[in-house]
């Protein structure tokens, strides 16, 4: 059923504490944590709790967790104190965007001057 956990994602077991993550922010319906693998000084994903594998996935069948998580990226902004000087948030969608997990997550980044396009 849409938005169970999966046996198999990674970020399900982030979620369920089964996985260690430095967390920073927690909601009734998201998670947010640092990445393994920086790439600004803040580099932070915001997940929903319920298993949704991509953007797409997530608009299509629950629109109002979509907009917790916009939220709680801009929380985790202030939180880190970078949302005056400017932040982006990504969400790859598809392995040809770069996407590697496969449980929805906005990608928080901010901290250093960001180029456009991006590579
Ligand atoms: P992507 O958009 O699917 O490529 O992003 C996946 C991110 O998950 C990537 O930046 C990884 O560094 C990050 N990540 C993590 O934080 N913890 C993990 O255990 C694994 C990946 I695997």
């Amino acid at each position: 059923m849409a938005g169970e956990p999966q046996a198999d994602c990674l970020f399900c077991k982030i979620v369920a504490g089964e996985v260690p993550a430095t967390i920073v922010r927690e909601t009734e319906t998201t998670v947010a944590f640092r990445d393994i693998n920086p790439q600004a000084p803040t580099h932070v994903l915001v997940i929903p709790r319920a298993h949704y594998p991509t953007a797409a996935a997530l608009a299509a069948g629950a629109p109002e967790l979509a907009a917790d998580l916009l939220r709680e990226a801009h929380e985790v902004a202030v939180g880190d104190k970078v949302d005056e000087t400017g932040y982006r948030v990504v969400l790859n969608t598809g392995t040809g965007a770069g996407q590697t997990v496969f449980h929805v997550h906005a990608h928080v980044l901010g901290g250093r001057g960001l180029q456009w396009p991006p590579g």
